[in-house]
């Protein structure tokens, strides 16, 4: 099954009522069906009508009311609305008897114009109507009333496109049928677009004899609901330009829930049924599903708002995750949903606090990366616990939506010496009176190099999924060699790799606990902030 053509929908698409005049114009018949729901417009789409019908009679029945202008327009309107943004085969809406008189008709064209309805049908039945084949009364309104209803609805549409369908009910009403023609010639002589010729019965005769008594241009439209034998090629060789399949999916529907329904409580399980019903793939497929997947993919930063993040540990010569609670709430403040922490050998140094996930301690970032289980594949941030870094370098990072990216202090300026612990970095952004300045892509990490950097690492990384499957690649590797691993020699093997990483450009926002003495003035300096001095 396709994944149908409304996923392609887009402004520039051929209005409906341009769509379906293009039918009318061409050889042949033009076959639609009704729905009450954007499913079934679907439906009919997938199957190959060439249109759509919102029906009246089964928009009422899906809200469980007689089909006798119970509903309101607006109800009604809002059904072919949605039918109408479902699909991108045109909708004609049946509207009844026009809801009113001249004046509703003409709010009632606007309306559905608007909806980008391509068709509408009213029927010259006095307001409120009865559904046709229901028997007993059924009135019909003055032909000079209904004339006036046609010509106000030609006035108000606001572009000639919108084909408005003339539907005589002088057969259903049992007036006969020089009265359906004179009907129908006062209707086209008013502007109706097409005329309807309505009819009850097993027979298609006086379907027939009306098409054949029919001289004038406007197109013919029939609705074999009773007299359902006559093929549309019959029809449309006896001069119907268009069928209404007007109830076929709402009866289809009906047929089908009871029986499945009765045989879940029979078999009083639903193996029986299994084979007869649609599988959810189906459904989720005409959902739309395989295109807000696509969707997902081209416009939702991978890990924005789902990214958790993990502290991992850094040399073992730092005091540990000394400012695991302040790191936490950082890391909240930059939309991290979750946050995890892996002790190194030498344990955390405090704590951990309520929201934090704590993790089997590992020996270094290596085995904490290689311990993450796949639900980090959704994208992932690392902080190493050597460092403290605030929430909006971290929110700049997730948001830079790369595979890696990392945090890189250019504060110093380049070629400034370093200390022996930092990893200094090349960037490939420019540095011009003191400022730098990246390229259209943002700044890359070009190698971890010596004296001539231009910044350094400020111990956090972000990858996505794929960047973490890299990310556990070089993890392995240093595993296989017996050799222990910071999140700074995880950089320093990636860029060695030739993998791409983007470089977080930043001056200020982050802290460096390499010993006790580093914890405990950070710590004093947040205890100073809570308290406002
Ligand atoms: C409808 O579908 O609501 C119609 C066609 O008006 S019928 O019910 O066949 O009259
Ligand atoms: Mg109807």
């Amino acid at each position: 099954m396709t994944t149908g053509t409304t996923e392609a929908r887009g402004e520039h698409s051929t209005s409906g009522a341009r769509q379906l005049r293009e039918l009318f114009a061409r050889p042949g018949t033009v076959r639609i069906i009704g729905a009450h729901n954007p499913l079934g417009a679907r439906l009919a789409e997938r199957a190959g009508f060439d249109g759509v019908w919102s029906s009246g009679l089964e928009v009422s029945a899906s809200q469980g009311v007689p089909d006798t202008d119970i509903l309101t327009m607006s109800e009604l309107l809002a059904t072919a609305s949605s039918l109408a943004a479902a699909v991108e085969v045109p909708v004609v809406a049946d509207c009844d008897a026009g809801y009113g008189n001249a004046h509703n008709v003409m709010n009632m064209i606007r309306r559905y114009e608007a909806a980008g309805i391509a068709g509408v049908s009213i029927e010259d039945k006095r307001f409120p109507k009865v559904n046709s084949f229901i028997p007993g009364r059924q009135e019909l309104a003055p032909i000079a009333e209904f004339c006036g209803k046609l010509r106000a609805a030609k006035a108000a549409q606001s572009t000639p496109d919108l084909m408005v369908i003339a539907r005589i009910e002088a057969l259903i009403a049992g007036w006969g049928m020089d009265e359906a023609l004179r009907r129908g010639e006062a209707y086209a002589a008013a502007g109706a677009d097409a005329v309807l010729i309505h009819a009850k019965g097993s027979s298609p005769e006086p379907v027939l004899r009306f098409l054949q008594r029919w001289t004038l241009p406007t197109p013919v439209v029939v609705v074999p609901t009773t007299y359902h034998t006559i093929t549309a090629t019959e029809l449309s060789e006896a001069g119907a330009k268009m069928v209404i399949y007007a109830n076929h999916g709402l009866r289809a529907g009906i047929a089908a829930v009871t029986e499945t329904f009765a045989s879940i409580l029979r078999d009083d399980r639903t193996t029986g049924i299994e084979d007869r019903i649609a599988p959810l793939a189906t459904v989720f497929d005409l959902q739309g599903m395989p295109l807000q997947k696509q969707h997902e993919a081209a416009y939702i930063t991978p890990y924005a708002s789902r990214a958790r993040a993990v502290i991992v540990p850094g040399p073992p010569t730092a005091p540990g995750a000394g400012l695991l609670a302040e790191q936490s709430t950082a890391l909240r403040r930059a939309d991290i949903e979750s946050v995890s922490a892996t002790a190194g050998a030498h344990g955390h140094a405090q704590e951990a606090p309520q929201d934090v996930v704590v993790l089997p301690a590992q020996a270094d970032a290596a085995g904490a990366v290689l311990a993450l289980d796949d639900t980090y594949l959704a994208g992932t941030v690392l902080v190493s616990d050597d460092v403290f870094v605030e929430g909006e370098p971290l929110r700049r990072l997730v948001a830079a939506g790369a595979d890696l990216a990392v945090l890189v202090d250019v504060s110093a300026g380049p070629g400034t010496p370093r200390r022996t612990d930092a990893l200094p970095l090349a960037l490939d952004s420019e540095a011009r009176d003191g400022r730098r300045i990246g390229g259209a892509a943002g700044s890359a990490v070009l190698a971890a190099t010596g004296p001539t950097a231009d910044g350094e690492f400020a111990g956090a990384a972000a990858c996505s999924a794929e960047g973490f499957t890299a990310l556990r690649q070089v993890a392995e590797k240093r595993r296989a060699n017996g050799s222990e691993a910071t999140l700074a020699d995880l950089l320093t093997d990636l860029l060695a790799a030739g993998h791409r990483v983007r470089a977080v450009e930043i001056g200020s926002g982050w802290l460096e606990l390499r010993t006790p003495q580093d914890v405990s003035r950070a710590t004093e300096l947040f205890a100073t902030r809570e308290t406002g001095r």
